[in-house]
């Protein structure tokens, strides 16, 4: 295995979820992590809880200059990078396509899709040129399956597992690891955002269900990323044992 005191890890959207139990994790086994988000107040609760392993940066991931600047300028010993976690996203409603404010669609699609491609094509050249590393892109169940109300996030997911196997392909031959982890329901602050701040809906989500937590996906991206150098986890499915699938919906006339 890997010795995870050799990471360097940037983790993007650290401000709950699963990017603060990422943050955890990887502190806890002696890595530099560099946690970022929009949200000051908890990145401040994030450095004062673990201290000299971890690094915060204030960003907004839609802002292509902010991610290089912030590389740019990250103190030593943060400096390297060699694991980036493209973490940072967001669905907005679960309405039907021919109702949802578009505004909403705009906005996961510049986070999900543009701020992560922002976040992977500024962090990549310095990867690659101290020697290689791992890019872990966070993609989701609704990327191959799609459930009414999926629609532009569902469609953002299935991008960002495409683009995930695309850029091993480019990375082919440069000792650069890309894995896409693909969770169904975890409990964070997701449906919370998704139902704009609407908790009684958020919680019904995840009502009789003994969810995934955010430290399962933490986990998960851990052994990943400290898996022998030689092995590269391509995809990652992972659901609780209480989601599973369904048939197909046929309007009968
Ligand atoms: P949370 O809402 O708890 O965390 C989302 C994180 O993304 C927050 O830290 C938020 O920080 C950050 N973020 C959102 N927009 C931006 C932005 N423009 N710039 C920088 N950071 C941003 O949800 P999760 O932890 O569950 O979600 C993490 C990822 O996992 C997302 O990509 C989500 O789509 C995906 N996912 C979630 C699943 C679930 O069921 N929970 C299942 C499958 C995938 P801030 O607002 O402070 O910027
Ligand atoms: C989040 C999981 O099933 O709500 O990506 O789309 S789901």
């Amino acid at each position: 295995m890997l010795d995870p005191k050799t990471l360097t890890v940037l983790v993007t959207g650290a401000t709950s979820g699963f990017g603060a139990a990422l943050a955890r994790r990887y502190v806890a086994e002696g890595a530099k992590v560099i946690a970022a988000g929009r949200r000051r107040e908890r990145l401040d609760e994030l450095k004062a809880e673990l201290g000299d392993g971890l690094h915060v940066e204030t960003l907004d991931v839609r802002d292509l200059a902010a991610i290089e600047a912030m590389l740019a300028g990250l103190p030593e010993p943060f400096a390297g990078v060699n694991v980036l976690i493209a973490n940072a996203g967001l669905a907005l409603g679960l309405g039907p396509a021919q109702e949802v404010d578009i505004a909403d669609w705009h906005t996961m699609i510049d986070t999900n899709v543009t701020g992560l491609v922002n976040t992977v094509r500024a962090a990549l050249p310095g990867l690659i040129e101290r020697g290689g590393g791992h890019v872990v892109t966070v993609g989701s169940v609704a990327g191959d399956y799609p459930y009414p109300g999926g629609n532009v996030y569902a469609g953002t997911k299935a991008f960002v597992k495409q683009f995930a196997l695309s850029l091993r392909s480019d990375v082919q031959g440069k000792n650069v690891r890309v894995t896409n982890i693909e969770p169904g329901m975890v409990e964070t602050e997701f449906s919370l955002v998704r139902f704009k701040g609407d908790d009684g809906k958020a919680a019904s989500v995840y009502d009789g269900i003994e969810g995934m937590t955010a430290d399962d996906v933490a986990e998960t991206i851990f052994w990943s990323t400290t898996l022998p150098r030689h092995v590269n986890i391509n995809r990652l499915q992972m659901m609780p044992v209480q989601q599973a699938f369904s048939a197909f919906d046929v309007k009968r006339v």
